[in-house]
């Protein structure tokens, strides 16, 4: 029979707000404002422009619970994107590959109107619509990036194996596959001129 630890961990809770995307308590937010993801957006002009009028915040990352992390663990965290664009292309996070690649990940939508986007290293393709009570599943070996498609803060939780870690040094290099535009009043997908496996 398997013996209970004797540095046993303690069960814990803490609250979403889920409209507002908090979680209490927990310490400060991670901030990236468009400063932090110089060059991921297409439009160089857009973002220099933006930068120069005050440097915009584009997400926020809270309350990533206080757990090691370790395979055995499942740390959590919301994600709140503004609404907003650099030229065309919608506010969305930096993206990430699992350090640990085979780690899948938990997202379940909140608030807001939003895209799940997911790659993998060849390049194939996948996106996935997100709105309040979405459960989306990413698999291991999917890259993935949320995107505000809507004039609301796009909120999510977001639950992981605690080893999984991030890559985002692939992604910074080569980018998604598709960029996700605002085209004729619509949110489009076109092609990533970057891109390059
Ligand atoms: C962690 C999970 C999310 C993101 C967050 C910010 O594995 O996927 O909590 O970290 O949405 O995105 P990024 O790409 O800047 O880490
Ligand atoms: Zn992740």
């Amino acid at each position: 029979m398997t013996t209970t630890p004797t540095d046993l961990m303690q069960p814990f809770a803490t609250l979403l707000d889920m409209n507002a995307g908090l979680i209490t308590p927990s310490g400060p937010p991670m901030q990236r404002h468009l400063s932090d993801m110089r060059g991921m957006y297409a439009d160089a002009e857009a973002e220099a422009a933006l930068l120069a009028e005050g440097d915009p915040l584009i997400y926020e990352v809270h309350g990533v619970a206080p757990v090691p992390m370790e395979v055995s663990q499942v740390p959590y965290c919301t994600t709140i994107i503004h609404p907003g664009r650099v030229g065309d292309e919608y506010y969305m996070t930096k993206g990430h590959y699992h350090a640990v690649r085979d780690r899948a990940e938990l997202y379940i939508g909140l608030a807001g109107e939003g895209r799940l986007i997911m790659q993998t290293v060849e390049g194939e393709f996948r996106s996935l619509p997100m709105t309040p009570g979405t459960l989306a599943y990413i698999p291991g070996y999917w890259a993935h990036r949320t995107v505000n498609v809507g004039d609301e803060p796009f909120i999510f939780l977001s639950v992981w194996p605690g080893d999984a870690g991030h890559d985002y040094g692939t992604i910074e290099t080569t980018g998604f596959v598709k960029l996700l535009v605002k085209q004729d009043g619509a949110p489009t997908f076109v092609d990533n001129p970057r891109w390059q496996v």
